[in-house]
């Protein structure tokens, strides 16, 4: 029994405990991370955005519906995250300013995490000058950039332009990703990549610091 109907049940009508728990008897019945995650968690809470879309459920809804994800996500990670490989990079990694979205964010992180970079997230609603303490402090090779609505995309041009200003652009690349974002506008605001999503982000990463 794999449970994967009753998964997204749970996210959709957003009960935290039980998605925990199915994906915990999902995965203890043979089922595989990923495929959990692609085909049923991702596809839930994509359903519980076009209903909210459609305004045939309020925001706290979809939040209820995001901790349920959360929650699920939480017994995915350790298989998703594979422990113990010596770093191959540094990643500072960060939902930009006045966005709150963060499940994106965290799986991209993970999968990093899984590909061998340290991953220094900084979480959400990250100021540009965040963005360039960290770069300044942590010295990573990546700033990796999320972005979930349309009116905070351009936080994302204001990092690159800072990072010019402040002579720190040609010691750090940038990825950019997230459901507006897309490669022309990767392309128009100098990004050095861009990711549709996490498992290509892990990719992307390791494109732009030609790690082999
Ligand atoms: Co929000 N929200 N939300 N929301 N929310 C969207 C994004 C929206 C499309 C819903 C809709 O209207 N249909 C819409 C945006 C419209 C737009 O701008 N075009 C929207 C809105 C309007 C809002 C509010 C403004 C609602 C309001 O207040 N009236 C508000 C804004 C708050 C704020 O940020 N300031 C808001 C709030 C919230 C919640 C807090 C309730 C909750 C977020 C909880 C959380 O994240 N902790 C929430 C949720 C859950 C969503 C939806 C339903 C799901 C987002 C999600 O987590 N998806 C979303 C609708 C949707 O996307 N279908 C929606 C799953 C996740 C795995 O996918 O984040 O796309 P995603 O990440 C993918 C890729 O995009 C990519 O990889 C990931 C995995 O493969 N990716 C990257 C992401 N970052 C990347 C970085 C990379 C590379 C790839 O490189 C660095």
């Amino acid at each position: 029994m794999i449970h994967l109907k009753e998964i997204r049940e749970a996210i959709i009508t957003g009960r935290p405990d039980d998605a925990k728990d199915l994906a915990q008897k999902a995965l203890q019945g043979g089922g595989e991370a990923d495929k959990i995650l692609n085909e049923t968690l991702i596809p839930a809470l994509n359903e519980v955005g076009e209903k909210f879309g459609r305004n045939e459920i309020f925001f706290p809804e979809m939040l209820v519906s995001a901790m349920a994800m959360k929650e699920a996500l939480s017994v995915l990670r350790p298989v998703l995250v594979d422990k113990g490989i010596k770093a191959i990079g540094r990643v500072v990694l960060g939902t930009v300013q006045g966005d709150l979205h963060d499940i994106g964010k965290n799986l991209v992180g993970m999968l990093l995490e899984g590909a061998g970079f340290e991953v220094i997230d900084l979480g959400i609603d990250t100021s540009k000058e965040l963005f360039i303490k960290a770069t300044r402090e942590k010295n990573p090779q990546l700033l990796a950039l999320s972005a979930l609505l349309t009116t905070t995309m351009p936080r994302m041009k204001e990092v690159i332009d800072i990072l010019e200003r402040e002579g720190l652009r040609e010691q750090v690349k940038v990825i950019i990703g997230g459901a507006p974002v897309t490669q022309q506008y990767a392309d128009e605001i100098g990004a050095d990549g861009y990711a549709p999503d996490a498992a290509s982000a892990a990719s992307k990463a390791r494109g732009i610091l030609e790690i082999a």
